[in-house]
């Protein structure tokens, strides 16, 4: 009985060649996406996509990079990391960090060549650390020049790129903010980023700080954050709770008012 049960499944899951591009296990019992085939981990129950002749030949999927010596295929964007650890390797045999590989290897979409060839975020460029070894993503002469990215803003020193969030957030000093404190000094002007709320005194916080019902280190400090909240709008298709802490909608009591609600019978819900 158990015998003929396992040759049944046996029969059922042989597959008849593989539509969509996709690549037939030897043993015919799967199809896989090319992205599976040589990447260092068995998906055939026979080992066919990792097996050794297979990745000699195999030409590896578009945004991978075929390592030099065991043939695995690694995502380009690992390729040049700077991760010369042997336990942080991402080719078994370590080539994605060989000099002769990274110097002539162009960094993937976002990411920046240091002048010692290892590849970092873009975000990373300017931002008052050193990320590349030798320090060339951090050099006076590159920063004064360097258009911060994309939701990075530039620091009056002109020299360091830091997350928008951390303008006006009320904090200075630590990694996030500008060496010169320049991200809390024209406040008034500053439209919070997103996602960021102004409070009365200024400062930006996070928006789901706001009418949440506490009052500590990370809100407004004058308050102005859990004031009016009956009056404030909640997204749509949610609804304002009756002390005005947090917004739920009708059928799933989540979002704010998680597990602090009571329903009442005549006057409906309450965060509490
Ligand atoms: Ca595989
Ligand atoms: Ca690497
Ligand atoms: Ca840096
Ligand atoms: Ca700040």
């Amino acid at each position: 009985m158990s015998a003929n049960f396992t040759a049944c499944v046996y029969c059922l899951v042989i597959v008849q060649g593989c539509s969509d591009g996709k690549w037939e296990c030897h043993d015919g019992r799967r199809c896989l996406e090319e992205r599976y085939i040589c990447d260092g981990i068995i998906h055939c129950t026979d080992g066919s996509d990792e097996n050794p002749d297979v990745c000699a030949l195999w030409q590896c999927s578009p945004g991978r990079f075929k390592c030099l010596f065991d043939n695995k295929c690694i995502p380009n964007k690992v390729v040049c990391d700077g991760n010369t650890e042997r336990a942080l390797w991402n080719c078994r045999d370590g080539s994605d960090e060989l000099d002769i590989v990274c110097s002539e290897w162009n960094c993937t979409e976002g990411y920046w060549k240091c002048n010692d060839n290892k590849c970092i975020s873009v975000s990373r460029i300017c931002n008052g650390r050193a990320d590349c070894d030798d320090g060339s993503d951090e050099l006076t002469e590159k920063c004064l020049q360097w258009n911060c990215t994309h939701k990075m803003w530039k620091c009056d020193d002109n020299l360091q790129c830091v997350h928008d969030y951390a303008v006006c957030d009320g904090k200075t000093g630590s990694q996030h903010d500008c060496f010169d404190m320049s991200d809390e000094s024209n406040c008034k002007e500053w439209e919070c980023a997103n996602y960021m709320w102004k409070c009365d005194n200024l400062k930006c916080i996070p928006e789901r700080l706001v009418c949440d019902g506490k009052t500590d280190y990370y809100d407004c400090g004058d308050g102005s954050d859990e004031s009016n909240c009956e009056n404030r709008p909640c997204p749509e298709g949610k609804w304002r709770c009756k002390n005005g802490y947090g917004c739920v909608d009708n059928h799933k009591f989540t979002s704010l008012c998680e597990n602090r609600f009571k329903i009442y019978p005549h006057s409906g819900i309450n965060c509490i």
